[in-house]
């Protein structure tokens, strides 16, 4: 069977083909409990060079919906914080709920937010591409920064994104980039307060080999930017909501914050 986020299918299932899931001790996504997170005053804050795109597809891959650009049109970087070498973007993508109480992967002190928005970046000065970055499914190959999605004002940095959702409605279909899109825009202004951990994709293969970087503060959108994400449908043409992991044991790992 293949995986997905319905009864038979769903992360309480993925172990099955992926026994990972179950058995790794690096597994993502987890819950972020400020009482037991390391702060780390000498984390600096991340560096991001993302020039705006203008040529990229949006596709519904029936899991998730996700922003790829074109190859040509792609010198987004970020280097900094944690990391120790320079990392290039490859996609982002989100998760989210079917109400606005749950959605999110990762939660802080529990609380779950109603979306989660991931960029998703390899260690280019390691390895060739993002598939040979997964295949060599080393620590640290892949950096996926994690942003929070809560209901309140408008995004008007993620609208060119929320606009195209309705093209993307059927699960396979992929739809153009119509106007710029700049990621830094998306992102809080200064990028000083994160929780780290080494963790693992958040969907199969679950592979461990992610670096995660999530900000603590949550972007807005609006309900009505929340709901175009609702009305996205998934490979049987049901509502694709609730494509999110819950909370994986810690075991050993350290989680470390940026901030006080
Ligand atoms: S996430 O950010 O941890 N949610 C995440 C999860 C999976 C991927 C990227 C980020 N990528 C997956 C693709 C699969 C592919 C796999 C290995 O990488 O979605 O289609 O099989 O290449
Ligand atoms: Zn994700």
């Amino acid at each position: 069977m293949v995986w997905g986020y319905d009864k038979e299918n769903g992360p309480a299932n993925w172990y099955k083909s992926c026994p990972i899931a179950f058995i790794g001790k690096r597994q993502s996504p987890i819950d972020l409990i400020d009482n037991e997170v390391k702060r780390d005053s000498s984390l600096e804050p991340l560096v991001v060079s993302y020039p705006p795109f203008s040529k990229g597809k949006f596709l519904n891959n029936g899991h998730s919906v996700q922003f790829v650009p074109d190859a040509s049109n792609n010198l987004s970087e970020l280097s900094g914080g944690p990391l120790a070498k320079k990392y290039k973007f490859e996609q982002f993508h989100f998760h989210w709920g079917d109400k606005d109480s749950e959605g999110s992967e990762h939660r802080v002190n529990g609380k779950m937010y109603s979306a989660e928005l991931h960029f998703v970046h390899w260690d280019c000065e390691t390895h060739a591409s993002f598939p040979e970055t997964v295949k060599a499914n080393k620590r640290n190959g892949l950096c996926v920064l994690g942003f929070f999605l809560k209901v309140g004002a408008e995004n008007a940095a993620l609208k060119p994104i929320t606009d195209m959702l309705p093209k993307v409605k059927k699960a396979g279909s992929s739809e153009p980039l119509a106007i710029e899109f700049d990621m830094r825009s998306v992102m809080p202004k200064d990028l000083t307060d994160y929780y780290t951990y080494d963790g693992s994709l958040t969907t199969p293969p679950l592979l461990e080999c992610v670096k995660w970087i999530v900000f603590k503060e949550p972007l807005e959108v609006s309900a009505a930017q929340m709901e175009a994400f609702r009305a996205v449908e998934n490979g049987n043409g049901e509502p694709l909501v609730g494509n999110y992991r819950p909370p994986c044991p810690v075991h050993s790992r350290t989680v470390a914050a940026s901030f006080k």
